[in-house]
């Protein structure tokens, strides 16, 4: 990586999110591509906070402010990406299932997707089974992601994966979850496909199962 692009990768890490503007702004203007700074300088980075997250040397408010500081880079580079330039881990629609409205850990996730590459398609909370269908009909994902923290909310994803199945759609897409109490014999059961007990755990299951 090159002496810049480490410097990016550090600025994520530490979430300095003007002095992070201001460099990716220079490297823009000294003629780098926007898709090499992503690919070279924040993805790494978001990726090194993906594995500090795992081992216990950054905790969950220094990781969203990660991404925070991330995606503030991104809305820069965003505009500037053209149509081919796809920063292609593929696409993943993710949201809270109907009936539960917590969605810090989901937005998580999606933010840690974003950052290892993934177009995400964040549909929010509270969503029904039916409202995942028609979002797989319209963007044709590689993998879906639901997330719940209520108990009482679990059998949604069950739901959601019949109404899938009902739809023709359950083979298109890989299909995955968690959310404090869901865990892998649950996923296994309803016959989802992966589980992330954490949102770096999430990014290397959705890398893992397209790999
Ligand atoms: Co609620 N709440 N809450 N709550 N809340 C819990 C979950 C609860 C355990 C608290 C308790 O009683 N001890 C309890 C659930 C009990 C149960 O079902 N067994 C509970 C309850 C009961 C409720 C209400 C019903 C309370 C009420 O109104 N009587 C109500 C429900 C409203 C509704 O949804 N319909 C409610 C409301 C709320 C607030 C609105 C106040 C707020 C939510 C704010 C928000 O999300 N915007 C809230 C909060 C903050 C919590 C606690 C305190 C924290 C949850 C959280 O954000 N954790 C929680 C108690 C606790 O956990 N200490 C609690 C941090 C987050 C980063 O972790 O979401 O697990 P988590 O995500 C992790 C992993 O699980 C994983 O990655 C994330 C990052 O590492 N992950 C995935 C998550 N989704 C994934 C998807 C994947 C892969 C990995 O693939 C797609």
């Amino acid at each position: 990586m090159s002496e810049t692009y480490g410097k990016i990768a550090a600025l994520v890490i530490s979430g300095k999110g003007e002095e992070l503007n201001s460099i990716v702004k220079q490297t823009l203007e000294a003629g780098k591509a926007a898709k090499e700074i992503v690919e070279s300088g924040l993805m790494p980075g978001m990726d090194a906070v993906g594995q500090k997250m795992k081992t216990g040397e950054m905790f969950i408010p220094e990781v969203l402010l990660s991404a925070r500081t991330m995606q503030g880079a991104m809305d820069i580079l965003k505009p500037l990406l053209g149509e081919g330039d796809t920063i292609g881990a593929g696409t993943v629609i993710i949201g809270t299932v109907e009936g539960d409205l917590h969605d810090i850990g989901k937005n998580l996730v999606a933010m840690l997707l974003e950052g290892a590459g993934f177009k995400v398609i964040d549909l929010g909370t509270g969503i029904k089974p039916q409202a995942f269908v028609d979002a797989v009909k319209a963007h044709h994902p590689d993998i879906v992601g639901m997330s719940t923290l209520l108990t009482t909310t679990m059998p949604k994803m069950e739901e959601t994966i019949q109404a899938l199945q009902e739809a023709g759609l359950r083979d298109q897409v890989k299909i995955m979850a968690g959310g404090a109490p869901v865990t892998q014999d649950f996923i296994d059961k309803i016959g989802g496909d992966g589980y992330g007990a954490s949102a770096a755990a999430a990014v290397e299951k959705a890398k893992e199962m397209l790999g």
